[in-house]
Formats: C-alpha cells, structure tokens, sequence
C-alpha cells in the first residue's frame, strides 16, 4: 500500500478505533474458545448481536448446549465480519448461572421466595382480573422492550389491545426513538430511515450530530473509519458539546452548547440560502415548505426563508457557543455540491424536549441540498436497541399505535386490526391513554394498579427515579427479566426468562434489515421465553382462541403479523424468507421475495415508478419544516450551575445487568463517575477519584471525578453514564419530554456539584 503520511496517521487511527473497540477484525476466528483452547465446536448456529440497534450478524458456537464462542459472519452486510467487545463478551454474559434468575418467584411478607410457574402465573392473570373487575381495563398495564423479539412485541400489544381492550402499552423504545419516529413522520410522513449502512461506503463527508458512534456503533464507526482511511478527502464534522472518541475522526468540531441544536441547524440552512447552495431543482421537484407544529400550513420558499432571519451565524452563535465562522464552515462543508454526505445522530438529538424538530431540521439541510437518495448521501437517524425498529416501531409497541404505521385514534386502521385480530372493531379502544413517563406517574396517582413489565429496567433507566419509584412501590409489579435488577427490587412476581438465541426469533436493526435467529441452546429448565409467558397469560385470561398458534408459534405468529405489513410501504418478507436468509435478513420493503436497498428511489424501490417519491405524504413529497428554537426545560441558573448530561461508555450496556457480568468489561469500566473538563476542575479544586456531591432538583448522588478521561465535557457541562445501579444518576435526571414525542429531555438537566 501506498501510504502518505495523513493517510498512514488515519490507518493508524483506524486500526486505535478498532482496538478501543474491541472490535475482532474480519480473520479473527473465535472469541472464546472451550476450556481445552479447541475451536472445534459441535455446531454452530447463525444469529444478530443482542446488543445495540446496529444487528451484526454472528455465528454462535455450542458445544454441551453451552454457547462457547461468538464470530461476526463474514458476508454479513452490517458488519462485514466484524463484531466489538460487547458482541463478544456475549457468551460470558449467557454463562453467568450463578445469579441467573432460575425459577419463578413471589413476594411474601416483603421477601422473594421461589415458586412453581403455575402458581406464579394463576397470581399474575388473578391480580390482572381483580384489578380490571374492579378498576377496569385502563388499571393494567404492559412495560415492554425494543429487545423483544418481533413475535414478543407483536402478542404484546395483541394481549393489551385485542385480548384486555386497553391501549395500555407502551416500550421503553419511547425514551429512545420516539423524536426519530415523530421527525420521520413530520418530514416523510412515514417512519425510518431511506438509507443503508452501506451509503458509509460511498459518502465522501460525514455530519456527526449527537451521536457517540465511536463507544455506541462501533462497528459502524470502525467502517466510517475504514472509509476515511481508503479516500483521502473523506471529512467529518462532529457536533456534540463533549469531546468523545468519535472525535478522533473529526475535522471540523462544533462543541456546540447543550440543547441548542435547533439554532444551530436552522443557521446552517440560513448559510445554504444565504450563500445560495441550494440544489433548486431537487428543491422544486421533491419538496414542500411547511410551518412547523401541527404541520399544517404550507407556505413558500420565501417564508421558509424569512422564518431563518432569527438564525444568521451571528445571532445562532450566541444561542450556540459557536462562532459565526465555525457555523458558515460547517454549512459549506455540509453543502458541498461536488460531495455526498451522510448525517448520522442519535441520542443527543433525540432526548430533548426540542428532539422532533431537531430531527426535522436535519432532513431540511438534505433536502434543502438534494443530499438524498443517492449512494452516499442520506440523512441517517441511528437506532439504539436490537430491535427497537422491527419490534418496537414496526410493530406499534406503543399506546397510540396499531401494526406498521396505524394509529388507535383511526378508526380504518383499527378496523383492519381488528379484522386480522378477529376480534369486534370496538375492542380496541380509539383513545390512546398512557406514553410512558405518564404511566408511570398513574402508577404513582393509584390509577394503574397492575403492571407487567418485560426486559427492560425502569428504576434504573427512567428519568426522575423517586417519582418512578414511587409507581412501582404502589402499584402490584411482575418483572420478567434474566438477573437480579433495581427495578426486580419492587417485584411482587418475578418470572424467569430465556436468554439469546435460546429461542428463536426475529430482530429488525436500524437499517429496515429484518434478521432470523436461530435458536443455539436450550434454556435452563425451569426458565421460559417470554413469548412462552405472554401466551400463557392471554390462555389463563381466557383469549385461548385468539392467541392459538400450534406447536411452532414462532412462524405463526410471524405470518399473522405480516399479514398488517402487506401493501403498506412497510412490507415483510414470508417467515421461510427470513429462514433462507439468515445470516443476511432483508431490508424491507420486501416485494415477491425481494429486498429494497434504498426506499423512495425508482432504481431500487418496487414503490416508485419514477424518480424519487416520498410516497409517505400523499402529496409524495418531503415536508421541510420551519421551526424555532425554544430551548432546553431546564438551564443552570445561580443554584444549579452546571448542565449535567447523561449516556453510554462502549462497555456496557445500558443497566449493566448483562455486560457487569463479564469481566473484561467490568474491569475496564467498573463504575460510574462524573466527567468535567480541566477548568471545572480547577475551579472546585478536584482531581482524578475525588468524591463529589451532584446535586439537582430531584435527587443526589455522590461520585468520583474525571478528569482528562476518555470524553471531556465543555466547560459547564457534567457528564455522568447511567449503567452503574449502585450510583443511580437518574435520580437526578428531569422527566420533561418532548411535546409531540412524549420523550424524555435525559440529555439535558441543571445541578450543583460539591466536593466532599
Ligand atoms: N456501548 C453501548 N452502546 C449502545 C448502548 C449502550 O447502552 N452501550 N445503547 C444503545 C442505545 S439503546 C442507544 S439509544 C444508543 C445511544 O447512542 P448515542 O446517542 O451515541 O449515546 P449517548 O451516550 O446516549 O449520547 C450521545 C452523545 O450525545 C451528546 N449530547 C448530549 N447533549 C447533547 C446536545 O444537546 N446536543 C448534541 N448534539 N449532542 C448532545 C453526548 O455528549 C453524547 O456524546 O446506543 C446504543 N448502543
Ligand atoms: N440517564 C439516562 N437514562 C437513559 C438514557 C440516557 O441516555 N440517559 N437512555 C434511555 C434509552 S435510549 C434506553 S433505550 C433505555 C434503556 O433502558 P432499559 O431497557 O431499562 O435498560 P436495559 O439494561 O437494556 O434493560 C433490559 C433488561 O432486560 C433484561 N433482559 C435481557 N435479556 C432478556 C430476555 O431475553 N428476557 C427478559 N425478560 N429480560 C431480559 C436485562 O437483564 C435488563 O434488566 O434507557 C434510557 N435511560
Ligand atoms: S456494534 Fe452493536 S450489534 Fe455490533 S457487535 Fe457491537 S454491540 Fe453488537
Ligand atoms: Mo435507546
């Protein structure tokens, strides 16, 4: 290889992003091999990582019905090959027997103590019948996950909709996606992205806006990485008002103030009109102007543009912390009319009572551009769970939703529902109760008096946890989960699930990839998946009928739900298909056995006959939206002076209650601090593991300092990881929400901190 020395720098870089990854490189056999060092194994089955919304494909190798290795699959479109260090610690986490959760169990004079399944389960459908006789149905209600399986998510919100007659459903996807789905739906009037992974092979610069690729989507930060080390003039800029790994891939930085994403956007589009970058013909062809909000009105070009007056560089660098020249660069860059871009985000964006506009915003300097809809170019709005898009969007695990972009407040789509459900049109209630902050909070009011709730780990992972805690203390509580939690802490019946891959299922990852996974192994014995459980529950409620699938519900279940996919933009393939496809999946939508790369463009997508169409809108064009910023809930003012944000280091996941299982990464990161930058520091006069006091107003918690660690905050700003559950950081964290979304401002909050 002819190597230039910037050129050598970045391999280098490359190869570091690889290593802090974790990542096994594409030759790299086995992770873990059995106790001999043989990577002889007796099989090995094919399955999707359990972990984040990037769904690397892996190979599961079993000996003794015990999983000894994990490999990334080569041919794999997501991750070539690749897995990082969480994929890898995979068996190590199924491994850890000795807290496992094994039998079902119920509380009993304030303890836990084991039971058999048919008694924890009459107790479950009693206590869901005493409260609905008594309460009705809305005093019930279902907690679930964007880490079920599709099957799982599906019977769910059958059981809760179709089975009780109550729209009392919701996943913790709401504290995740729902600003992504309510910006796509803005813009494109239908959900997720129009792109691929693979466009990171085609684009020659990049926008980084909230996301911390490099710790969340290694895999697809190390393929980025392989992308600017291959082309020498691929560029990136990063806006994130932290300094994180993903920066070591920057080239332009934008540590832009909390919060103020809106202004920065809006400015940027101001530069693109102002400097006239605008790729007017797409403009006029593909999209619309619309006021903001409710999204009614349309207005003109000239609207749109005097609703920027407020955003010039100038004046959006007072709300940023920019300068004006940092904001008009990053503008020319983005609009580069000789470059295509991909604008990734995730979390930074969408946790914010600002989230859906921001996302909004973001597709208004594509479409502004005409950046989409060719190789390379799309804005790209990453996914945080396995499965947060095939189960949790797809599927409709939520109050509001019905399958595949039905709402309960329509009544055709609830009829089609109800149609396939079998059940009378009015069994689904047309009124959407309870998104998920307010659920808990009617919990915490007396109004819901039953809750169910299934791989997920509220009183760690909800905002504002004494308000949380408060719901679950009140309300009868069963807990499906794998090991010990918070949040089993407030069980009054726990029920033991299976883990990964010892069921079969289905994931569908960021990228519209739907993926099968083979089951590897058996679960321990007196432990059963959590399909097993919501089937047997729907049976003891007495929907026996509605929920009969044979002796391989899994297919069933599956070529039932498909039936709500067909014809609606967000078509499945047959369950066979998933089956010969496994290892790969397919990208939806998924016409006579054939997967769509990139959506709306007539080359790839059976949908459009020519050209592009947002065939989302009825008008078959993008919405570009004006919206103002109105900034964060809560800013630090003289009592609360810091801004404090919260997320993810790459070793673990979420609570912790897997990846604190496996050593090496439990080692590398074994708990929780608070990160500030070296002025901060100084001024408080703290140094590295000094113990301070963060205070705000809802809650403290005492942590150590760092300084000059991995990330660094902008001056002001704390950051503090929420997967440690002996230092609870969301006891501090402030549950307002997104208006339209309904989720959760996580990144943004005031606090004090003290030195102890
Ligand atoms: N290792 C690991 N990977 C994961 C997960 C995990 O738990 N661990 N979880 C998965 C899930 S469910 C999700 S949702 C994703 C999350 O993935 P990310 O969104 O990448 O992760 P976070 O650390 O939550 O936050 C991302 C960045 O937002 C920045 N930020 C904070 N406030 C603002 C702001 O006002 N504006 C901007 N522009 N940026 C801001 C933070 O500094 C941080 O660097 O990760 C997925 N991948
Ligand atoms: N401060 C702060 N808080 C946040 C965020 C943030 O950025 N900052 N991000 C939010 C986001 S984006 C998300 S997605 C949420 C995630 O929050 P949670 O979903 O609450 O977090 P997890 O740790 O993923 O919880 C999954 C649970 O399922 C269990 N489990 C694993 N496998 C199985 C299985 O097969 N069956 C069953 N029944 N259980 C299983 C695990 O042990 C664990 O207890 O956190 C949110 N909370
Ligand atoms: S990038 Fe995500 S899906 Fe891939 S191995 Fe890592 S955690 Fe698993
Ligand atoms: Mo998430």
């Amino acid at each position: 290889m002819n190597l230039t020395r910037r050129n050598f720098l970045k391999v280098a870089a490359a190869g570091a992003v690889m290593t802090a990854a974790g990542c096994s490189p594409k030759d790299e056999e086995v992770a873990e091999v059995n106790e001999d060092g043989e990577q002889e194994v007796e099989q090995w089955t094919k399955a999707v990582c359990r972990f984040c919304g990037v769904g690397c494909g892996c190979e599961v190798g079993v000996i003794d019905n015990k999983i000894v290795a994990v490999k990334g699959i080569e041919d794999n479109p997501v991750n070539n090959g690749m897995l990082c260090m969480k994929g890898l610690a995979l068996p190590e986490v199924m491994n850890d027997r000795e807290e496992r959760l094994m039998k079902p169990q119920i509380r009993k004079n304030g303890e836990l103590v084991e039971t058999d399944w048919d008694t924890a389960l009459d107790l479950v459908a009693d206590k869901f019948k005493e409260s609905i006789a008594k309460h009705g149905k809305d005093s019930v209600a279902f907690y679930g996950s964007a880490q079920n399986y599709i099957q799982e998510g599906y019977i769910a919100s059958k059981l809760m909709k179709a089975g009780i007659g109550t729209n009392n459903i919701e996943c913790n996807a709401r504290l995740c996606m729902a600003s992504a789905v309510t910006g796509f739906y803005g813009t494109f009037g239908m959900d997720e992205p129009m792109g691929v992974y693979g466009d990171i092979d085609y684009a020659d610069q990049f926008f980084l806006i909230g996301s911390n690729m490099a710790e969340n989507h290694p895999v697809l930060f190390v393929r980025l990485t392989q992308r600017k080390s291959s082309e020498s003039d691929v560029r990136v800029i990063v806006a994130d008002p932290r300094k994180t790994r993903t920066h070591t891939m920057s080239d332009i930085d934008l540590f832009l103030k909390c919060g103020s994403d809106v202004a920065l956007l809006n400015s940027m589009a101001y530069v693109i009109i102002d400097e006239d970058l605008v790729d007017h013909e797409f403009v006029d062809n593909y999209t619309k102007f619309k006021k903001g909000k409710g999204l009614e009105g349309e207005i003109s070009f000239e609207e749109f543009k005097k609703s920027l007056n407020d955003y010039a560089p100038k004046k959006a660098a007072e709300i940023t912390g920019l300068t004006a020249e940092e904001i008009r660069e990053a503008a020319r860059m983005f609009a580069d009319p000789d470059k295509k871009t991909t604008t990734f985000w995730c979390m930074g964006v969408n946790q914010q009572v600002q989230g859906t506009k921001t996302n909004n915003l973001i597709y208004n300097l594509h479409l502004l551009t005409g950046k989409i809809g060719e190789p390379g170019s799309t804005p790209f709005s990453l996914t945080g769970q396995p499965s947060a898009c095939g189960t949790a969007r797809e599927v409709g695990y939520f109050t509001h939703r019905l399958p595949n972009g039905r709402n309960v407040s329509n009544f055709e789509d609830r009829k089609e529902a109800a149609e396939i459900w079998g059940v009378d049109v009015d069994k689904i209630p047309a009124e959407p109760t309870y998104h998920t902050v307010a659920m808990f909070d009617a919990m915490a009011e007396g109004e819901i008096k039953v809750l169910w709730n299934m791989v997920t780990n509220p009183a760690q992972s909800m905002p504002n946890l004494n308000r949380v805690n408060e719901g679950l203390e009140k309300a009868f509580v069963i807990v499906s989960d794998v090991f010990p939690t918070e949040t089993i802490e407030y069980a009054d019946v726990v029920l033991p699930s299976s883990l990964w891959v010892e069921e079969e299922g289905m994931f569908g990852n960021g990228e519209r990839r739907t993926q099968f996974l083979e089951k590897a192994i058996d679960s321990p014995e007196s432990v059963r998946s959590d399909l097993w459980q919501l089937l047997e529950i729907a049976k003891r409620l007495g929907y026996g009928d509605l929920f009969s699938y044979g002796d391989h519900p899994e297919k069933e279940i599956f070529n039932e739900y498909r039936e709500f996919t067909l014809g609606t933009g967000y078509d499945l393939g047959r369950y066979e298909d998933y089956v010969a496809a496994k290892g790969r999946g397919l990208l939806w939508p998924v016409i006579d056995g054939q997967e769509t790369v990139r959506r709306f463009i007539a080359e790839d997508d059976p949908y459009v006959d020519e050209g592009i169409e947002f065939y989302g809108n009825e008008h078959g064009k993008a919405n570009i939206v004006a919206e103002g910023y109105t900034g964060p809930a809560e800013l630090p003012d003289e009592e609360y002076p810091y801004f404090l944000t919260t997320g993810r280091v790459i070793e673990h996941w979420h609570t912790g209650s897997m990846t604190m299982r496996a050593e090496e990464l439990r080692e590398e990161m074994p708990e929780a601090y608070v990160e500030l930058h070296p002025e901060d520091a100084d001024k408080l006069n703290v140094t590295d593991d000094d113990l301070v006091k963060l205070t705000s107003r809802r809650g403290e918690i005492e942590l150590k300092v760092r300084v000059g660690g991995r990330g660094e905050p902008q001056p002001g700003l704390l950051f503090v990881p929420f997967f440690d559950r002996e230092k609870l950081i969301n006891l501090l964290v402030i549950d307002e929400y997104d208006p339209v979304s309904k989720e959760p401002e996580f990144k943004i909050g005031a606090v004090k901190i003290e030195k102890l």
